[in-house]
């Protein structure tokens, strides 16, 4: 490379630039300038070469090409390796070490009253983030400045260091340049994203740029407008009936991501139903035995029930009341079994990869034809990054990408070691569901079923009681008196569900409540006894449980075997680890540390 360095100076902005431009030239520095720039310099006394004096081809189109030619961009963009410093020097072509470069005031100008659109297009700059992002690209032997804000800090290094400025300021610099460069693209494309917003904005015209759905309302019905979007592609999902609303969304998304995953892992049907962003209920396709079928409500159902029927049927009955209006997630396509399940319950919406044509006519009825129906596209990939905004600052974070199938559960840290196959099935069903559950959150799953989650504790032992206790009443609607509890005919589902669940939680009810209650039956049932609860209770064996982080204290522990739990999975790294393997012997449970922390926010 040439001894004397060469800086090349093209700014609109030209602040600061004479006190620049004479300390580079003071220490030997070459100078290069575009028109503007190099008049200002030179009329200031220090000396300074056209930008066309080295292109040998002046300025044209009224400024539109200054500095676009290959004797400044193949300068900029040669490395310093043999092939790069033959191509420059066959063409006659100085290396260029310093580029300093500042836009055309995009955004200022369309801001200002009466700019009209032929102001807007003269404004955008071709040339400069063109040299902006030659410089970065090649940042590792170019130094790039876009901001005179940073002259200053650029010139006391180049003193101190000789002009060998250290990777570290080299980089920053460059990491500014680019994100100047997308931030003058973001405001373009946004400019002619209103300007054009009466033009087809249809999901095919727009598959380039931003998609858009205009939703009812965000999280509450007074915070309008809301919208959902999507940059660079159509929205990976039809609206085929209803019309979603924010919180459906959020449900919608975060729970076909779930049976996505739990069925490409376990290779069976996958099916959720979401409640404020975490499921009620989470399961994969295993038969029913004929009890299951009565305590989940499908016993009376005329249709055959296929794999995705008993999906739903596990993942709606494990906690009825909590999926009362739920947004279900189906990992295949809904067939006429689910949607007969779908049709009876309260819901209020359902995102699957596709529908058969008996299955939406069927969801199609619902709630008045106002059932929000979703078809996803299966192949949809998510970008790795997400990012979302809390009171006006972006948070961005990689997805969470992290796979979890039998691998995780294979470091069992207790003396039982024995994982049957059923129990890898229910602990993935347990973990999957928790990572798409607000943290803190602690799962119980029972043949391949969530059968109790708690969600959104910030005190992990209030997870695991507040699981149990889920799971302890799912389990107590298998008893036999439960089975067969006298309800008049004609009594609806979600009140046949209400007083179930009143009955097994042993409420006392006083008043209009307990005369409502009775008022549902043929005969009025006696409460369960303690006795009949315990002696229940223990017939619950082998069930699964997995908490999104570690276990800071061995209550956790204690307080799972209560509700027949077996199984253990929970990452490592408590104080108290030993203390919780410690507890789960006493018990013969069968502890996974899982080494992968679940928190989902
Ligand atoms: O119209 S341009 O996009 N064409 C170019 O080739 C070009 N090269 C540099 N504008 C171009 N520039 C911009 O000119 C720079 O980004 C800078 O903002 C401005 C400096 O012009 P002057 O030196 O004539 O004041």
């Amino acid at each position: 490379m040439a001894s004397q360095p060469i800086a090349l100076l093209s700014v609109y902005d030209k602040t600061g630039l004479l006190e620049l431009a004479t300390a580079l030239s003071q220490s030997g520095v070459r100078l290069l300038g575009s028109g503007g720039t190099a008049k200002k310099i030179r009329d200031a006394g220090i000396s300074i070469e056209d930008v066309s004096d080295v292109t040998k081809a002046p300025e044209m189109l009224g400024g539109r090409v200054k500095t676009l030619h290959p004797a400044v961009h193949g300068g900029i963009l040669a490395r310093s390796i043999p092939s790069d410093l033959k191509d420059l020097e066959d063409a006659n072509i100085a290396p260029i070490s310093i580029v300093v470069c500042n836009l055309y005031p995009f955004t200022e100008t369309i801001s200002k009253p009466g700019c009209s659109l032929a102001d807007a297009v003269e404004e955008i700059d071709i040339g400069g983030v063109t040299l902006l992002r030659a410089a970065a690209k090649n940042h590792a032997r170019v130094i790039v400045l876009s901001d005179p804000r940073d002259y200053a800090e650029f010139l006391k290094n180049w003193t101190e260091t000789s002009g060998q400025i250290g990777d570290a300021l080299r980089n920053r610099f460059a990491l500014k340049a680019f994100e100047m460069t997308a931030r003058y693209d973001e405001a373009i494309s946004g400019y002619f994203r209103q300007q054009y917003a009466s033009a087809d904005l249809s999901p095919e015209k727009l598959a380039g740029p931003i998609q858009r759905l205009p939703l009812r309302y965000g999280a509450n019905p007074h915070q309008k407008p809301a919208q959902a979007f999507i940059e660079g592609r159509p929205l990976p999902f039809k609206v085929l009936c209803g019309s979603p609303g924010y919180i459906n969304l959020l449900d919608a998304l975060n729970s076909y991501a779930l049976v996505k995953e739990l069925s490409d892992v376990l290779k069976l049907p996958a099916a959720a139903s979401f409640k404020h962003v975490s499921p009620a209920g989470a399961a994969v396709g295993l038969e029913l035995s004929e009890v299951e079928k009565v305590v989940y409500g499908v016993d009376d159902l005329k249709e055959p029930l296929t794999p995705l029927a008993n999906a739903y049927a596990r993942a709606r009955g494990a906690d009825r009341m909590s999926s009362f209006g739920d947004f279900i997630a189906l990992s295949q396509a809904c067939d006429l079994a689910t949607a007969r399940i779908i049709s009876r319950e309260v819901s209020d919406g359902v995102i699957a990869p596709g529908y058969s044509e008996e299955a939406l006519a069927v969801l199609k009825k619902k709630k008045g034809g106002k059932y929000c129906v979703l078809e996803m596209d299966p192949e949809y990939v998510p970008q790795s990054s997400e990012t979302r905004q809390v009171y006006g600052i972006s948070l961005q974070q990689n997805r969470n990408d992290a796979k979890v199938d039998a691998e995780l559960f294979k470091n069992i840290v207790t003396s039982d070691k024995n994982m049957p196959e059923s129990a890898v099935i229910d602990l993935i069903v347990a973990t999957l569901a928790l990572k798409y559950t607000q943290s803190n959150s602690v799962a119980y799953a029972y043949h391949g079923a969530i059968v109790g989650l708690g969600a959104g504790q910030q005190s992990r032992i209030h997870c695991t009681r507040l699981a149990g206790s889920k799971a302890d009443n799912w389990w107590l609607r298998h008893q036999e008196r439960v089975l067969a509890l006298p309800f008049k005919a004609g009594t609806k589902r979600a009140d046949k569900a209400n007083a179930i669940d009143l009955f097994v939680t042993g409420e006392v009810l006083e008043g209009g409540e307990k005369a409502q209650w009775e008022s549902l039956f043929e005969t009025v049932p006696e409460p369960l006894t303690a006795k009949e609860k315990e002696e229940h209770a223990n017939r619950l064996k082998d069930v699964a449980c997995s908490s999104d982080a570690f276990f800071p204290f061995p209550d956790n522990v204690h307080r799972a075997r209560k509700s027949g739990v077996k199984y253990l999975a929970a990452p490592s790294g408590s104080v108290m680890d030993a203390e919780c393997i410690k507890a789960a012997d006493e018990h013969g449970i069968v502890f996974a540390h899982t080494n992968l922390r679940l928190f989902h926010h």
